[in-house]
């Protein structure tokens, strides 16, 4: 018997995350509802770096954003290279809802959201741009493993249907260059699922896991029959191959989570300190620390 609802997402912060989703999903209500609610928190919070409002700025001092939402019939959404916008995952929706489209960028998304009612913002808090004047000071370009690419949140869930959906947002990689886009906003990359199978999402260096297909494999890996942990394990391993010799190993990080049509879940990182939060209703709201492959 698949264990459902479930709902599984990345960092600390999925703990506030998955509380709002389990408001959703034990009612009955539907995954891509919970998915969306949930990841808003860490959208909505100041103090979370990497996500929504407070993210750190790229290297011109602008806060831009990525997001992407997908439900259990395949549609999708997405938003890249947003500013001004606090809540990228709620555009990334109607995008999916409202559009002929998959994905807006830039001023275009920002248009779209405008005329959809969403409100701008300045999202570069104080606090953030005392962190970006500090950092201007050197100006170095080598990101600091699991601190500087560290807090984008990716959620994956299941409801009482079995349907899955899933969702991931992100102000990207800290001091990026203008323009920049990760892997987060990317279907297959940051966020892949196909409700016969499961889910993926990823967090980490966004380059490493679009040149990797990370989440799409994943999956695939799930459909040939492994388990959510061996899965997101196989796909480490091989980014981690493809990087040997590659310059981004040095500061590489990447991790994975994923959840089958079971509802067994897993998560799998190169490096250590990458954690998860799962809720169902057997276990309730939970942190698990991730396996890594190095230390
Ligand atoms: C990116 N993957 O833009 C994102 C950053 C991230 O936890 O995951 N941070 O590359």
């Amino acid at each position: 018997e698949a264990v459902k609802p479930i709902v599984i997402s990345t960092w600390n912060h999925g703990l506030p995350a998955n509380e709002e989703a389990w408001k959703i999903l034990s009612k009955g209500g539907k995954a891509l509802d919970a998915v969306e609610q949930g990841v808003r928190t860490a959208e909505a919070d100041p103090a979370n770096h990497t996500v929504g409002i407070g993210g750190f700025p790229d290297r011109e001092g602008n806060v831009t954003l990525d997001a992407c939402i997908m439900d259990y019939q395949s549609n999708c959404g997405s938003v890249a290279f947003l500013q001004n916008i606090k809540h990228p995952i709620s555009v990334a929706r109607k995008v999916m809802e409202k559009t002929p489209h998959v994905m807006l960028t830039g001023e275009g998304a920002l248009q779209f959201a405008i005329q959809q009612g969403f409100k701008e913002e300045n999202l570069l808090t104080p606090e953030s741009k005392k962190a970006y004047e500090e950092w201007l000071q050197q100006s170095d370009y080598t990101p600091v493993v699991n601190i500087e690419n560290h807090d984008t949140i990716s959620m994956l869930a299941i409801d009482q249907e079995g349907n899955i959906s899933g969702a991931c947002t992100t102000s990207g990689a800290a001091w990026k260059m203008y323009g920049r886009v990760g892997d987060s906003p990317i279907i297959g990359a940051g966020l892949f699922l196909d409700n016969e199978v499961g889910g993926a999402a990823a967090t980490g260096l966004g380059e490493a896991i679009i040149r990797t297909a990370g989440s799409a494999m994943v999956v695939e890996l799930m459909r040939q029959g492994k388990s959510p942990v061996q899965a997101c394990k196989e796909v480490v391993e091989r980014i981690r191959e493809k990087h040997k010799n590659h310059k981004d190993m040095e500061y590489l990080q990447v991790g994975f989570i994923a959840i089958n049509k079971q509802g067994e879940y897993g998560g799998y990182s190169l490096r250590s300190g990458f954690n998860y939060a799962v809720c169902d209703s057997k276990k309730g709201n939970r942190l698990e620390d991730a396996g890594f492959k190095l230390s």
